[in-house]
Order: C-alpha cells, then structure tokens, then sequence
C-alpha cells in the first residue's frame, strides 16, 4: 500500500450522488474510499467502478462464507474496480485463501479483520483477536482491520502481523483517538460519519490530518 495521507474514507451513506460529491471533494486528502454493504445495496455495484474512477476502492464486504461462495463474492466487486476487498479471518484458512486467490488474480489487495471497533467484538472477538491475526499472516494477506477504539489491541496484532499493514476503524464516532491509534501501529485510518455528517466534511478531514501529521 502507498501511505500518503493515511486516511481511508468510509463512505457510509445511501445516497449515490451524495456519495460522488464526497469523493470529489475529499479524494485529494485520502488514500482509499471504503466502501460496504450500505452504499452498494442503495446504488448497484456499479457505484464501485464510478468511485473507482475518482479514488481507489477498498470493498468492505466482511466476507465470510464457504470458499466456493466467498470466490463468488469477491470476483465481481473486484471486476468493479475494487483495489481491496475485506474478508472475515474467522471462517477460517481455506475461506480467506479464497478470497486471498480472487485479490491476487486482479492484483488487489486482501484485509482480514482481526478484532472489530464496537464494544460488543470483546464479548466473542477479542479473545479469538490474536489467532485470527496469525491466520491473516498465514494466509499471507496485505493488511488486517484493528480497532482504533482499543489501540492496546493494534499494539498486540502489530507484534503478531509483522509489517502487514493495519487499517484501524472507529476513530470519531466510535471514540477512538486518530494519534493514538496510529502511536499503537496502526498505517491507516478508517473515518467514516464524523466526516461524512459534518456539513463540512473537508473541514473535518483536514482537522484530523494536521493533527496526525
Ligand atoms: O464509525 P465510522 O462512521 O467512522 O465508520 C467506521 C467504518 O468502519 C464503518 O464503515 C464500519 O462498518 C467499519 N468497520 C468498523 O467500524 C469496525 C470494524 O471492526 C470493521 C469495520
């Protein structure tokens, strides 16, 4: 990955057009646009390859299915244009070598997610955190998802994942500290609704890299 602003964009809203227009604005202070569920069920998949045109694309599917159907996930968000898909570790090797196999064949880069953010992924995640990140690793996956809400947790996958990259979501809206999850290890920040509820979302972005930089 090329770190340049460390910022990834999760771009969260239902609104195709609203979408567009926050990437027009905000595609110079960012490194990737996340996007999921949320926008490409509102707006077709085909809002990833008109993203993709402006900004590169992670796909945040959280895929976690058998291989056979997690292959099928991943091949068409990444025929889109998806420069990243997000995958699930706790299905286990042979589902994220699944997706692993669809990233290489496009040249994309493949994210596990290790922990999530929320406060209800310590109840079942966080004690599984550390094996799903060495699985990540095994499976020789680009970069694994850390919660920027828990940068004692990046601290601890950091030492597991060597230097994989770490995409940390849950700075802003979920608490979480910008400088202190990137202090913790982590490469990238994922922001999502304190940019993109802010009437002025560039505003916001900008406040978030001078206090990184
Ligand atoms: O809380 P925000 O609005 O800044 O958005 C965080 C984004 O990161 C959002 O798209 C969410 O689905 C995603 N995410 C987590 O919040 C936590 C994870 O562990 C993984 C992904």
């Amino acid at each position: 990955m090329i770190r340049n602003s460390r910022l990834i964009l999760a771009l969260d809203v239902l609104d195709k057009e609203r979408a567009i227009d926050l990437v027009s604005v905000l595609k110079d202070r960012i490194d990737y646009v996340k996007v999921g569920y949320p926008l490409i069920l509102a707006a077709g998949l085909e809002v990833v390859e008109e993203i993709a045109s402006m900004a590169p694309v992670i796909a945040d599917l959280k895929i976690a299915d058998i291989p056979n159907t997690n292959t099928l996930i991943s091949e068409p968000v990444l025929a889109a244009g998806a420069s990243g898909i997000i995958a699930h570790a706790f299905a286990g090797r042979d589902s994220l070598s699944a997706c692993v196999d669809a990233a290489r064949e496009r040249g994309a880069l493949v994210f596990a997610v290790t922990e999530m953010s929320h406060p209800g992924a310590v109840e079942f995640m966080a004690p599984l955190a550390e094996g799903l990140a060495r699985l990540a690793a095994e499976c020789r996956v680009d970069g694994v998802v850390a919660p920027a809400t828990r940068p004692e947790r990046i601290r601890l996958i950091r030492s597991i994942v060597g230097d994989r990259a770490i995409i940390s979501p849950g700075v802003g809206a979920q608490g979480g500290s910008p400088r202190a999850a990137l202090e913790a290890g982590a490469d990238y920040l994922i922001v999502g609704r304190s940019i993109t509820d802010s009437p002025n979302p560039a505003a916001v972005a900008d406040a978030i890299l001078s206090e990184i930089r």
